[in-house]
């Protein structure tokens, strides 16, 4: 973060079209370019979600005391009402959401292979957060498909 090593609780790398740059959570992101095994999964979830993905935000959660807490993926250069497509592999976490501006709460387990996905006013109106456990937990590898605008 400007210059600076930041620790975050889990690992991250963010792939995408050599344009998409992604000032994410301040940290500015150059995306490594997409792999072989990536780019098929990329066109899948863009034909799903008929969405023109062009990076994605890898994330890894090495076991039960990584997490990521409450935040919008509300970044300016993700639009007005990002389309957020959320694959997920391996260990199940929970995935919580909490309204902004009121009351409700949801909590979805997602479990690997499932896809979860965002839009409209999603990061407008809700946070979203998977948080440490103290239940021991393996890996689990999150990738979120997102377009740079
Ligand atoms: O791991 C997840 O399911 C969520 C990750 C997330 O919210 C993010 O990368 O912005
Ligand atoms: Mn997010």
């Amino acid at each position: 973060m400007f210059g600076k090593i930041v620790d975050i609780p889990r690992l991250q790398a963010w792939y995408g079209d050599e344009a998409a740059t992604y000032a994410y959570s301040k940290l500015t992101l150059q995306p490594m370019p997409w792999t072989s095994g990536l780019l098929p999964l990329k066109q899948q979830v863009s034909d799903f979600c008929q969405s023109n993905f062009n990076g994605m935000l890898a994330n890894c959660y090495r076991d039960h005391q990584d997490s990521v807490s409450w935040h919008s993926d509300d970044e300016p250069e993700l639009g007005e009402q990002p389309v957020i497509a959320s694959l997920s592999f391996g260990c199940e976490r929970v995935f919580h959401l909490k309204q902004k501006h009121g009351g409700e709460k949801f909590k979805l387990p997602l479990q690997s292979g499932s896809l979860l996905v965002m839009s409209g006013d999603t990061q407008k109106n809700w946070s979203h957060a998977i948080h440490k456990t103290r239940i021991e937990k393996s890996m689990r590898i999150n990738l979120t498909f997102r377009n740079i605008l």
